[in-house]
């Protein structure tokens, strides 16, 4: 009787493993085990929540759901806006320590969208790696990991085949136990193959890219933090279409660091680099030491960020006065 309402009262930790509407599923003491948020929760904003990676602490139950109480500080945080644009953000993932950037070495390739989730990972606090996959289906490998490192000098760069087992070495230096991993980028990119092949077992399911479809194209269709028998923790996430930006202002700046360094011998410090005099970014531009391509991408993924943060702000102004107006119809 007594030890039973030990078990009831007692805080302990436990990691999200998975999120899915009101029902989590978390990790503790090498059990998975379902838990539900304690009431106060609901008045909470979204990113207060629980995302896959938090470290959370729960009132054990071993009979049922588990009660999450609070949400423990967070070492790293990613997000984006939802796709449907309406200014409704999407909390990804947390306590990540790199974020694998996956892209396959074939019409996936896209230096705006690698660009796009550098930007994410650095303004959330977890190192970007690119991972460049399928290198057994592309001929001149070299050329694109050069491309990806002058996307930004914050992210590192592999090229592998999880199929051929090619370039897994190089990944051997991220694989120490406690870290965590999450792999994003396209659907069919490659990501549920590299965890197999970095779990060296068949964990996830994978499979050929679909045509769309009413059942969508997506392999994987929720996210899911994997403890691997080695101490490292993999998230693996469903392919997104797109990453938009927004509220990652200081992510993109670390990404386009060298445009900032050229932007502070502006003649003006508010220079758009337009038609302004003494523009130390339109002289490296001429001089050939920015290309005008990535001078575009940085204002781009600026303009983006600021037009998505503002819709964000009005959004989450708007819920927060919904749920004030629903608490006082409570007690009325
Ligand atoms: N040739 C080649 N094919 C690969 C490689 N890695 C993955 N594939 C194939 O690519 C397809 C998609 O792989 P998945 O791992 O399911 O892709 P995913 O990124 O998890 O996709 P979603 O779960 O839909 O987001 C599968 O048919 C894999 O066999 C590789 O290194 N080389
Ligand atoms: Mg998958």
């Amino acid at each position: 009787m007594n030890t039973n309402l030990k078990k009831e009262t007692e805080e302990k930790l436990a990691r999200v493993i998975k999120v899915s509407k009101n029902s989590y599923i978390l990790s503790y003491s090498g059990l998975e085990i379902p838990a539900k948020l304690k009431g106060n929760f609901y008045e909470e904003d979204a990113q207060n929540l629980p995302v896959v990676g938090d470290y959370v602490k729960i009132l054990y139950n071993e009979n049922g759901d588990s009660t999450i109480l609070s949400v423990c500080e967070r070492k790293s945080f990613l997000k984006r806006p939802d796709q449907s644009k309406t200014g409704v953000m999407q909390y990804m993932v947390a306590n990540v320590d790199y974020c694998f950037i996956v892209t396959s070495l074939n019409e996936d390739y896209s230096y705006n969208r690698i660009a796009r989730y550098i930007s994410v990972a650095l303004d959330g606090g977890a190192t970007p790696v690119v991972i460049l996959t399928k290198s057994d289906l592309c001929k001149n490998v070299g050329r694109y990991i050069r491309e990806v490192e002058e996307i930004s000098d914050k992210a590192r760069v592999h090229a592998i085949s999880a199929l051929y087992g090619i370039g897994l070495d190089e990944l051997d230096g991220y694989m120490t136990p406690g870290t965590t991993i999450c792999l994003m980028g396209s659907s069919g990119a490659g990501k549920s193959t590299l965890i197999n092949a970095l779990a060296g077992e068949e964990l996830m399911r994978t499979s050929e890219i679909r045509e769309d479809d009413d059942e969508g194209r997506h392999t994987t269709t929720f996210r899911k933090l994997i403890e691997l028998k080695n101490g490292v923790s993999v998230i693996d996430t469903p392919g997104m279409r797109e990453i938009g930006m927004a509220d990652v202002k200081a992510g993109i700046d670390d990404t386009f660091s060298d445009i900032l360094e050229l932007e502070s011998h502006c003649r003006f410090s508010d220079c758009r680099h337009e038609t302004e005099p003494g523009c130390a970014v339109k002289a490296a531009v001429a001089s050939g030491e920015l290309s005008a391509e990535r001078l575009m991408l940085y204002k781009n993924l600026g303009a983006e960020n600021t037009r998505n943060y503002a819709m964000k702000k009005e959004v989450s102004k708007w819920a927060k006065a919904y749920k004030k107006i629903n608490k006082r119809n409570m007690w009325d």
